[in-house]
């Protein structure tokens, strides 16, 4: 079952300067900026009543992130989605011909579990499924 958004990403160039601006923008401070080598990103969370912002900076070159700034400059990158059960909703979507970038879950931010899917099946908006680690992050 979905639950609720849990985070929207934006892709950014300089994650420092966006931190800034959205530290000012928003009035809060995120949590620690996380690099997340399997993505290659690094990443900084700000909680925005029950949702999040993720601010994305690509790590290397060949990030996905690196090549969406290249394709389509800075902006919102993907939504994502908070599941109770990550695999079983995998399962049914995979049933139903959704294409998915991952079909195994991977290791995201603060130790959730995410999967992608292609944007090509969700009318051009890349959607990640996002199961909280067991602290309840
Ligand atoms: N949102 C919407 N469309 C996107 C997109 C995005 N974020 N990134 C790429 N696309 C589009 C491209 O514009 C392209 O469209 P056209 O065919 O109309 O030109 C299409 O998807 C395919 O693009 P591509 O350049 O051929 O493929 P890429 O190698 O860029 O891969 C994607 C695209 C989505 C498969 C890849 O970015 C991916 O696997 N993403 C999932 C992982 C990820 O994004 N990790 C970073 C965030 C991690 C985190 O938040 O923890």
């Amino acid at each position: 079952m979905i639950t609720q958004i849990d985070h929207i990403g934006i892709a950014v160039k300089d994650l420092d300067k966006q931190i800034k601006i959205y530290s000012e923008m928003l009035g809060i401070t995120p949590g620690k900026t996380e690099i997340i080598e399997e993505q290659k990103v690094a990443v900084a969370m700000f909680s925005v009543g029950e949702i999040r912002i993720e601010l994305l900076q690509a790590t290397t070159d060949d990030s996905p992130v690196a090549k969406f700034i290249e394709k389509r400059g800075e902006g919102i990158h993907h939504i994502a989605y908070r599941v109770d059960d990550i695999d079983d909703r995998l399962r049914i979507l995979k049933e139903k011909n959704i294409v998915l970038i991952d079909e195994q879950p991977k290791i995201g931010a603060e130790g959730s579990l995410i999967a992608f899917i292609h944007p090509k099946s969700t009318a051009g908006v890349l959607t990640e499924l996002c199961q909280m680690n067991d602290k309840g992050v």
